[in-house]
């Protein structure tokens, strides 16, 4: 773990003791200071107090005025769309309020630097989609290439949670803009913007909010290099902010469809070929259509974004294109499980909306459709003209018989269960077809989380015989 620094001897706040609080107390206490945590619920506390950690109630006002600052998780709103009971206290009464983000940067190596030859650097990546792919996918390559690197952050781990980077390492985070809205400190060396579209409109009010708490990263970061993906309007106005004239290469700009070729710096993926472009001269042409973990224009702007980040970390084309084909790609995201004489099995269990279902459509040809669960609004009314790839349709769960209306003329069948879907598509399939689940709905009718639903559908197509 990453002892947090500048606290010792005082009581430090956590509110809320899942993996990002509970990093925080162990992280907190290795530095010296006294965590003094809370969470709402009876489970969170008896998880710390299973730890050595005695809950107080934060809710006090004679708790919280002893403390010399809060620290919150993610999960629980700071601002809208209403703070947190003790969080509007703490701020009432001035006490500061910040998350494990901030308290990681101003920990990271701090009285340790002089003892580092080569210094570590942070690369943070944030954006509304593929940041999970790309944040492993720049480890992955930088593993490859022999450094000595580490993720951690929104893609699940706690970032108190890894072990001080050796000298010359590089830590990968992935940020939500959860994180990025409250942080006191971020200072990373590389940070990414993928790409922008409404999430979380809740917690941010709006769309306006969201990309405000997203670009702190840039505008209170200063990162010494900016990978700015640039297909939306936010990420134009991001990269002309952030560079004074369009050859400034501090700006990486990124792009899945455009040709950026009049920059200083800039890497775009079109019709499956990833190119780099530096003041004018092309210095990569890849082509990434075989890449197996790394499938459709989606993944493309992924493999863009963890192109750029490691190029601006020094890492020499070849390296990278060489380590784009090991990737494995991430669990229940697009993720080839297995070929069976021909037929290649995907487990795309991640994809819990039609948007993400519709990507993953687009990214195979030929499939078999394993989709259905808990529907969301709309159905799969969003897919229809993206069906051009689908030979047929296995429906399982709660809205399967909502999906089969939507879906209309399309060859069809009602599963009800994974078991069922997954031995009537391994029946039918042909060599050079994709048997594809992208449920298009939540899991909770048949399972407790996408990953279960992921993994049943993994168990499955392992279990099937080889011919
Ligand atoms: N809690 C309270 N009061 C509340 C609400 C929650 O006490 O009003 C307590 C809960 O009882 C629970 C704890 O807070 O014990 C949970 O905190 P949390 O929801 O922040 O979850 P963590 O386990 O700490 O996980 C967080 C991130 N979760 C969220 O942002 C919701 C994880 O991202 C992240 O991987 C982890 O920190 C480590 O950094 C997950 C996520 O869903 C993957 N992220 C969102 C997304 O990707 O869309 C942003």
């Amino acid at each position: 773990m990453i002892p947090v620094e500048g606290f010792e001897g005082q009581r430090v706040g956590v509110l809320g003791l899942g993996r990002s609080g509970l990093a925080t107390a162990r992280a907190l206490a290795a530095g010296g200071a006294i965590p003094v945590v809370w969470d709402d619920s009876a489970e969170g506390r008896a998880k710390a107090e299973a730890e050595g950690f005695a809950p107080e109630d934060l809710r006090r006002d004679n708790v919280l005025t002893t403390l010399a600052c809060v620290i919150t998780s993610p999960g629980i709103p700071h601002l809208y769309p209403a703070p947190h009971p003790v969080l509007a206290r703490a701020m009432q009464l001035g006490v500061p309020v910040d998350n494990d983000i901030g308290l990681f940067f101003r920990s990271l190596g701090q009285s340790s630097w002089g003892d580092y030859d080569v210094a570590p650097r942070v690369v943070a990546v944030t954006g509304s989609n593929g940041k999970s792919t790309t944040t492993a996918l720049i480890t992955h390559i930088l593993q490859e290439a022999g450094r000595d690197a580490v993720m951690a952050g929104n893609i699940g781990r706690g970032v108190l949670d890894i072990d001080p980077p050796e000298d010359g390492g590089i830590v990968v985070l992935e940020l939500s803009s959860y994180q990025t809205d409250l942080a006191r400190a971020l200072t990373p060396d590389v940070a990414v913007f993928t790409n922008l579209s409404p999430d979380h409109m809740d917690r941010h009010n709006g769309m306006g909010g969201y990309f405000a708490a997203k670009r702190r990263l840039f505008a209170e970061g200063g990162p010494d290099r900016a990978v700015i993906g640039v297909d939306e309007p936010e990420g134009v106005y991001l990269a002309g902010q952030l560079s004074h004239g369009p050859q400034d290469d501090r700006v990486i700009r990124i792009s899945s469809g455009q040709k950026l070729d009049q920059f200083g710096w800039s890497v775009f993926a079109r019709k499956g070929f990833l190119s780099e472009y530096r003041k004018g001269r092309q210095l990569a042409s890849v082509d990434l259509r075989g890449v197996p973990g790394l499938p459709g224009a989606h993944n493309h702007q992924n493999a863009a974004a963890a192109w750029a980040a490691c190029r601006a970390l020094g890492l020499g084309p070849r390296d990278i294109e060489l380590a784009l084909h090991s990737f494995a790609g991430l669990p229940h995201r697009s993720q080839i499980v297995r070929e069976i004489n021909g037929v290649r099995y995907v487990n795309d269990s991640k994809a819990t909306n039609v948007d993400s279902a519709v990507q993953a459509l687009r990214a195979f040809p030929k499939i078999r459709w394993i989709a259905g669960g808990l529907g969301k609004d709309g159905g799969v009314q969003g897919a229809l003209n993206d069906l051009g790839n689908v030979v047929k349709a296995y429906l399982i769960g709660h809205s399967a018989r909502e999906f089969a209306l939507q879906l209309g003329g399309l060859e069809q069948e009602i599963c009800e269960t994974m078991e069922q879907a997954v031995a009537r598509a391994h029946a039918e399939a042909e060599p050079g077809e994709v048997v594809l689940l992208a449920p298009a709905a939540a899991s909770f009718d048949q399972y407790t989380s996408f990953e279960k639903r992921g993994e049943h559908f993994t168990d499955l197509v392992r279990a099937l015989p080889e011919a």
